[in-house]
């Protein structure tokens, strides 16, 4: 608690800071990095720098040190978060919600469960049978995900590659009574590689025909008590040992579909070697010969209604197999989550009987993405960091704005930028960009990325945050290099164009997706409702990705706009994963694009504290002699303008028509200390008084 003072520490919150540079806020960030302190405050928002260490600050006694605490009482640490989201849900009823973000690697996983592990270690102390089972689904539910979604990338060796939306719901009593999970955009390409490493992990036996786990092998001990970790999180969920076996089976499909090979024999396409064809069909449960024609041809209906079969050329067929691949991958994880949300959603909840059902939802996404090359992926999480910075400024800027007004404080209006123009180019309906790319899409007929680039730069040439680079091609591996560029509010990101169409589109053929629906393993059936549809029936297009990744931000952003949000920052220390070095280029360029010093100029502008004078007065008049232990004031305004005139704080509050505010979190440390020191005092006072001795 010393530390607010503490010089060699640094500041513990950047509103403290001299002067509000990005050198100063650098300096400061590395000072506390370099001294082990990884977390900084904004006000309310946690900064946190990865430390790339075992940290000794998340055990048993820390949490105690953070449970029911007033956020300033304690140094910066993602338990103040999670107790401040938790005391305005319980105490005052309200829906919250904390927003993790920071780019790959930045921690954003890991502080989401270390706030999952701090709710869960305060509520619940009667420890009831059924609020401790609750609680243990929700956290193995983290473990089950990660072992299905994460991927080692360069950047991370623990990526997530999904964003992950978990809403918590409580009853009157604060308790956890169940929850629901969403996930955005699982990125295929690289999920593949997490099957692989999934399945080293399971060490699925070597021989493609056998597909039972067996414990003895060349795995690693890690790589065997990470398989235990998921078997036994499987199992507390509740997945049936039937749902697991089918798990598996799509597992070794995905893997063998990964070995198909097709060769052209005689103009026609076929497949080389009959036996993995049977292996995929004794796993999915199809017929051999099924199995063999989807993966050859495809079924079309003519515009007279007639249905031919056509074959597919080797290209196609290599296309299919990796569509189909993915698509199995993709709908797994989507059932995967679905099952768990059936068995966590809060059944029987009565209002009447039980109060108000209240909710804090954890978000942990990937934050904004630039590569040396980027693509539709990278353009989609881009998208959605705009939506993100947009509920920022909605919600934090916009907020405290209108408090202030309602409130009758005088306030500087904070010149901030609006990035709803960005956004604008990217969704809006018939102009923005994936309006463009859906267009492109469904145009009957080949077009090409090139020409959907033409058609973006007729549409949006003229736009402030657009450009796009035609580079003459002087060599044939040129002729794709087209990109376009938009100046996102985090800074300039050129995506190549290549690629976005068919990332964009639904690459699957109609013919798995009845194959699959017919498959006689039920669970594998489920996951594919949309193969009951016949040839002729089939008349709409099923979404672009870009769209269902669209409406589920839009989606997510509703969610979040209702709820008080709380904010966790997380900033990468350096590209390689060390805990030593700061990297002061790196750094900075985090600090822009989190927006992180408007986040301090907006606090600073404004006032780090507000309380309403009866909760202020409540709390601080023990500090006062002409308030304790009753003040005879005309009201307890007049009472809380007595408590600041005694402490000479008159320069650094404003009162507004209900609530105190307070510009500096110095002021309160200051009330809060000398509380402290008066409690015992007062305690044997009372003492006294109950014996009869005063
Ligand atoms: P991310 O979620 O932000 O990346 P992670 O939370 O997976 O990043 O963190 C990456 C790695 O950094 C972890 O595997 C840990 O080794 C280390 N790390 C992060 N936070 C801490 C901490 N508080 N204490 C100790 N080590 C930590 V991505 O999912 O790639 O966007 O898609
Ligand atoms: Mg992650």
């Amino acid at each position: 608690m010393a530390e607010l003072e503490g010089l060699h520490f640094g500041k513990s919150d950047f509103v403290l800071l001299d002067e509000v540079t990005m050198e100063q806020f650098l300096e400061n960030l590395k000072l506390r990095f370099e001294e082990g302190r990884i977390y900084t405050f904004i006000g309310e928002v946690v900064v946190s720098v990865n430390p790339y260490r075992q940290m000794d600050i998340y055990g048993n006694d820390v949490i105690e040190a953070y449970r029911g605490r007033e956020l300033y009482e304690n140094p910066p640490h993602l338990y103040a978060v999670a107790d401040a989201a938790y005391k305005a849900m319980k105490r005052r009823a309200k829906d919250t919600c904390i927003v993790i973000s920071g780019e790959s690697g930045a921690g954003k996983t890991e502080a989401s469960k270390y706030i999952m592990q701090y709710i869960a270690a305060i509520t619940n102390p009667s420890q009831r049978q059924e609020v401790e089972s609750v609680k243990s689904v929700l956290l193995k539910s983290n473990c089950v995900l990660e072992a299905f979604g994460n991927a080692k990338t360069n950047r991370n060796d623990n990526s997530s590659r999904f964003g992950k939306y978990m809403d918590i719901n409580f009853n009157f009593n604060g308790d956890p009574t169940g929850g629901h999970i969403n996930n955005y955009l699982l990125e295929k390409v690289r999920g593949r590689v997490c099957v692989c490493d999934l399945l080293k992990s399971l060490h699925l036996n070597k021989d493609p025909t056998d597909y039972t786990y067996t414990s003895q092998g060349a795995a690693s001990t890690d790589d065997r008590s990470h398989h235990r970790a998921v078997m036994s999180a499987l199992k507390v969920i509740g997945f049936s040992q039937e749902e697991i076996n089918s798990i598996y089976k799509i597992l070794a499909t995905i893997l063998h579909l990964g070995n198909l090979k097709f060769e052209n024999e005689a103009e026609n396409v076929q497949l080389v070697g009959g036996d993995l064809v049977m292996h995929i069909s004794e796993l999915t449960g199809t017929e051999v010969e099924s199995m063999r024609k989807a993966l050859l041809y495809r079924t079309v209906a003519t515009g007279g209604g007639e249905v031919i079969e056509k074959g597919h050329s080797e290209q196609e067929a290599s296309y299919g197999r990796e569509a189909l691949a993915k698509a199995l991958y993709e709908r797994l994880f989507g059932w995967i989550v679905g099952r768990i949300n059936s068995v966590i959603e809060v059944k029987n909840y009565n209002p009447a009987l039980h109060g108000k059902n209240t909710v804090i939802g954890v978000l942990d996404i990937y934050g904004f993405e630039i590569f040396d090359n980027n693509s539709f992926e990278q353009f989609c999480i881009n998208y959605c960091n705009e939506k993100l910075q947009q509920l920022f400024i909605e919600l934090i800027l916009r907020q405290e704005q209108d408090e202030y007004q309602r409130e009758g404080i005088t306030w500087q209006h904070i010149e901030y930028f609006n990035n709803q123009i960005i956004v604008d180019l990217v969704e809006q309906p018939h102009k923005g960009i994936i309006s463009i790319l859906d267009d492109a899409c469904l145009t009957v007929g080949k077009v090409t990325d090139s020409a959907c680039l033409d058609s973006m730069n007729d549409k949006l040439g003229h736009h402030p945050h657009f450009t796009s680079r035609k580079l003459t091609p002087t060599d044939k591996t040129m002729e794709f290099n087209r990109h376009f560029r938009i100046r996102h509010y985090a800074g300039d990101v050129m995506y190549s164009v290549e690629g976005f169409l068919d990332k964009n589109k639904d690459p699957l053929f109609q013919d798995f997706k009845r194959l699959m629906f017919n498959s006689s393993d039920p669970i594998l059936k489920e996951m594919w409702p949309d193969g009951k549809l016949s040839i002729t029936e089939v008349t709409k297009r099923p979404l672009t990705a870009a769209t269902l990744f669209k409406n589920s931000i839009i989606a997510l952003v509703d969610k979040l706009a209702c709820k008080e949000p709380y904010y966790v920052r997380c900033v990468k220390p350096n590209e390689v994963k060390s805990p030593m070095l700061f990297d002061d280029a790196r750094c900075q360029h985090q600090v822009a694009y989190l927006g992180l010093l408007e986040n301090v100029h907006v606090r600073r502008a404004g006032f780090a504290y507000r309380q309403p004078y009866d909760r202020f007065l409540q709390r601080y008049k023990m500090t006062c002699e002409y308030t304790w232990p009753n003040h005879l004031m005309g009201s307890d305004r007049e009472a809380v303008e007595a408590i600041v005139l005694q402490h000479n704080f008159e320069g650094d509050v404003a009162y507004g028509h209900t609530k105190l505010f307070v510009r500096t979190p110095r002021t309160l440390f200051t009330l809060e200390q000398e509380r402290t020191a008066l409690i015992p005092i007062l305690v044997l006072f009372l003492q006294k008084v109950w014996r009869g001795a005063l």
